[in-house]
């Protein structure tokens, strides 16, 4: 097979065991004849070398000077895809025409003068010293939960405790013990987990409020308009309700409901340089599904000049696509073995170029625990994903890149809010809007039970103590983004066609799309690859 492209490179090279720099393979894409060019640097580089260098095919090049340019230029034919450019603050979640690079470079931007304009095709190699990605919030190696009665009461505490701290300088709340202690007609003040919502025979809502003192029913009447927060509420979330007490004291009249929320000021950082990161999730290699052309028309075009400030890759969970994660899933596995699957994963990886950072967590589909926190990968997963030297955190993990704080999560929480609110609010054809709620009430998957298992722990690791700059999910499969409070929501769609699942349940999935986020401005170009 002709090696006309930076995947089929950089494939040929990985089953010879080598990782590449990216300019190596920009290099033997270039060259009259790749083929040869490839077989003379893999004899120059040393048996113990892992990667193939940008050098070793400089000198293999000099070495033979007939062999360096094809149709007399240096240009490889490389398959950039189909840009599809999208605005970040409209949150649409259909291609719009592209901005094109040169209107983006005339936009607000802290970068000097463009790297892409001022580098030749060959000389794209990123100066890895300004990168930096630092961790927080990551369960991985700190899992203590046993699974026993006091974890579900522990974690059920702690979220208590950090969710209403964000609360208390907006109320002057009372413990639920004291209230039930006050006389009527008092105003009060409550902070809570939602412990129950019911309807009363005449129509309004009541709605139980948990401390760690007591419970407290309040009640929201149906003609006030908060009465439409109600649809919004989900158990075990924490809010803060303003009222009045009942003439008996029994019960508050709801006057006012306060979420942990985002405030409208937040200011979110940005990188010093001009440095971008493809954001995608849900690859699923293993599956008959599995997009392979446009996956190879991703990495093709992350080794052109176009991509030369795309130096992160984060992916947001279900690298393969498992085995035994739905009914009948067995019929559509390509890869039956789940460790045969991560080796492929590992291949399609390699097609990377071997100077980008790749930062992952686990899905639902990966052969990690599934109640969430998950843990990263195991040793043995990583050692078969070794070859980027790749970040493998837990599932959430909120990860700083270069000062921009990324909130990565899978997202199977998604599906229950999308099940239990109002579709404007939460549905799969907008899933930013999810996450929206997801940042309102500060919490990775506030309603336990139904699709999301919680692995109970001594601290709710759920808990957005720390409000990102970016909140990147997966799972649901379509591609949405949009801005809430300043805060950039992307949910990166998929490298997987349709399922037969999901033709049965008629959910369209968005395949092979790679956000791509300017860490400068928080802007998002979608490329497509379809
Ligand atoms: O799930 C992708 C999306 O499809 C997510 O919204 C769940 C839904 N899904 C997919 N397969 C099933 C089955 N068999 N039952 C219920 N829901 C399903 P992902 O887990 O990322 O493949
Ligand atoms: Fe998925
Ligand atoms: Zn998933």
């Amino acid at each position: 097979m002709p090696l006309e492209t930076p995947s089929r490179i950089v494939q040929e090279l990985a089953s010879q065991g080598y990782n590449a720099e990216r300019e190596a393979v920009t290099l033997i894409a270039g060259a009259s004849d790749p083929d040869a060019v490839l077989e003379a640097t893999v004899d120059r580089t040393p048996g113990d070398a892992l990667r193939v260098t940008a050098d070793t095919v400089r000198e293999v090049l000099e070495a033979d000077p007939t062999s360096r340019g094809r149709n007399g230029n240096n240009n490889p034919s490389v398959s950039t895809g189909n840009t599809t450019g999208f605005s970040t603050d409209d949150g649409g979640s259909s291609p719009v025409e592209t901005k094109g690079s040169s209107d983006r470079e005339s936009g607000p931007s802290k970068r000097g003068s463009s790297k892409r304009g001022s580098s030749k095709r060959g000389s794209s190699k990123r100066d890895s010293s300004k990168r930096s990605v630092e961790v927080t919030g990551d369960i991985t190696g700190r899992s203590t939960g046993t699974g026993s009665y006091e974890d579900f009461v522990a974690v059920f505490r702690d979220r208590f405790e950090k969710l209403s701290k964000k609360l208390r300088n907006r109320v002057n709340h009372r413990p639920a013990e004291t209230v039930s202690a006050m006389s009527g007609g008092t105003d009060v003040e409550i902070i809570g987990l939602v412990n129950e919502i019911r309807s009363t025979s005449g129509g309004h809502w009541i709605v139980e409020l948990e401390d760690t003192t007591g419970t407290v029913p309040c009640l929201v009447m149906n003609d006030r308009d908060i009465v439409e927060l109600v649809d919004d509420l989900l158990l075990d979330e924490c809010i803060a309700v303003s009222g009045t007490l009942s003439d008996d004291g029994e019960i508050v009249f709801v006057d006012a409901i306060h979420f942990p929320d985002v405030p409208r000021s937040y200011r979110p950082s940005t990188a010093d340089r001009h440095v971008q990161a493809a954001l995608i999730s849900d690859v699923h290699v293993g599956s008959q599904e599995f997009a392979a052309d446009a996956w190879h028309r991703f990495t093709d075009w992350l080794h052109s000049e176009e991509a030369a400030s795309v130096e992160y890759l984060l992916i947001a969970g279900d690298m393969v696509e498992g085995v035994g994660v739905y009914p009948n899933q067995d019929e559509e596995l390509s890869i039956v073995d789940i460790y045969d699957q991560y080796e492929r994963f590992a291949e399609y990886l390699k097609e990377v170029p071997g100077d980008m950072e790749i930062v992952m967590i686990p899905g639902n589909h990966d052969a990690v625990r599934l109640a969430e926190p998950q843990p990263g990968f195991d040793d043995d997963l990583r050692e078969i994903m070794s070859a980027h030297d790749a970040r493998i955190y837990g599932n959430p993990a909120s990860v700083s890149i270069e000062g921009v704080t990324v909130l990565m999560y899978h997202g199977v929480s998604l599906d229950e809010l999308i099940a239990e609110l109002p579709e404007e609010k939460a549905s799969y054809e907008e899933p930013h809007r999810a996450m929206y709620q997801l940042l309102k009430k500060r919490h990775i998957a506030p309603q336990y039970g139904g699709h999301m298992r919680l692995a109970p722990e001594e601290e709710d690791y759920l808990v957005i103590e720390e409000i990102p700059d970016v909140f990147h999910t997966g799972h649901v499969h379509k591609l949405g983004w949009g801005k809430y409070h300043n805060v950039l929501a992307v949910n990166s769609g998929c490298w997987q066609e349709q399922t037969g699942f999901q033709k049965s349940v008629n959910i369209d999935p968005d395949y092979g799309y790679a956000p791509i986020l300017d860490l400068d401005t928080l802007e998002l170009t979608v490329r497509k690859f379809v």
